[in-house]
């Protein structure tokens, strides 16, 4: 099958993108933060979706910037690149050393460690999605507003569904895939929800273009026949409205669309004009 992923092999990731610290279970992390319980009906919470370096990091960092109402969450591909050995309980504290890449193991071998790879990083998202606001944002003047940079939705309706039609998950992979998906979504329920999402939509050609500028080692195989795919995925789901979505939410959560194909990044007219956009979506939600 040609899955327009790589198979070459490259040295061990060296970006350092920012990393989630899941510090869910630290007492000194929650004291200072609300309780999923308290979490109030008034924070929202949005993801950012779109393929592939299309700009989502860059474009997080901006809402990070413009309000002190808004709380951006990194996506933690760091985590990914460094697989850390487990720890055993009871043990004295051995320190934890790197044992893999699990991104470029994926991208090099894709039948392999396609399945595997979804367990984990839908693992790490629902970690994401499970934390508490900081407290500042209930205290907000504004409309308060967790935003996540993808969700436990892209993992199954973009990557995961990608992986299975391309034939790198199999048919057992996707049924026991979909099973544990569907029982920890509806199981963390009202905790995991969105009321947004933000779709960054480019051509696929853009994206070549700004992943080839970013040149993240593990994504150097990467087609441009792998980004049209993905590609098709999000308009499947976030425009066309044709994936069979297994949550009654997300079969009618609010979509802004912008166009991530004009420069955001150097051009302060398209920032603000996103802002803008951005402010008037989460006042409605
Ligand atoms: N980028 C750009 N112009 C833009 C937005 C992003 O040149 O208007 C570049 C950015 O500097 C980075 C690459 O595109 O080198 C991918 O961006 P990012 O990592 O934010 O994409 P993501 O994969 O998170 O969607
Ligand atoms: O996404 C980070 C990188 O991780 C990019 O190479 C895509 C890959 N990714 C993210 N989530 C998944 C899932 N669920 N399956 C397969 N690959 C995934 P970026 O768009 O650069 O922020
Ligand atoms: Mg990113």
């Amino acid at each position: 099958t040609n899955t327009g992923l790589t198979h070459t092999a490259k040295p061990l990731g060296t970006m350092a993108d920012k990393e989630d610290k899941s510090h869910i279970s630290c007492s000194r992390c929650l004291s200072n933060q609300a309780s999923s319980q308290d979490r109030g009906a008034r924070v929202k919470r949005v993801s950012i979706e779109g393929n592939i370096a299309v700009g989502k990091s860059t474009f997080a960092r901006l809402l990070q910037s413009a309000s002190p109402d808004w709380e951006v969450v990194a996506e933690p591909v760091s985590k990914w690149q460094n697989i850390e050995s487990g720890t055993v309980k009871g043990m004295s504290a051995a320190p934890q050393t790197t044992v893999s890449n699990l991104l470029q193991m994926m991208y090099q071998d894709p039948q392999r460690w396609s399945y595997t790879f979804q367990t984990y990083s839908c693992m790490s998202r629902l970690r994401t999605q499970l934390q508490p606001p900081p407290a500042r944002l209930l205290s907000a003047q504004g409309t308060p507003v967790q935003v996540y940079e993808r969700s436990v939705y892209s993992d199954r309706y973009i990557f995961a569904l990608n992986m299975f039609e391309l034939g790198c998950i199999n048919l057992t992979e996707w049924a026991v895939y979909q099973d544990w998906h569907s029982l920890l979504v509806e199981q963390f329920g009202q905790q995991v929800e969105l009321e947004g999402i933000i779709y960054l939509r480019a051509p696929p050609e853009k994206c070549m273009e700004r992943l080839e500028r970013r040149g993240r080692a593990e994504e150097k195989g990467v087609k441009l026949d792998y980004l049209d795919k993905l590609h098709i995925q999000h308009e499947r789901w976030l425009v066309e409205k044709s994936t069979e979505m297994h949550f009654e939410k997300l079969k009618h959560i609010p979509v802004l669309q912008l166009d991530a194909s004009v420069e955001f990044q150097s051009d302060p007219e398209a920032r603000e004009q996103f802002i803008t956009k951005v402010k008037n979506f989460f006042n409605v939600l």
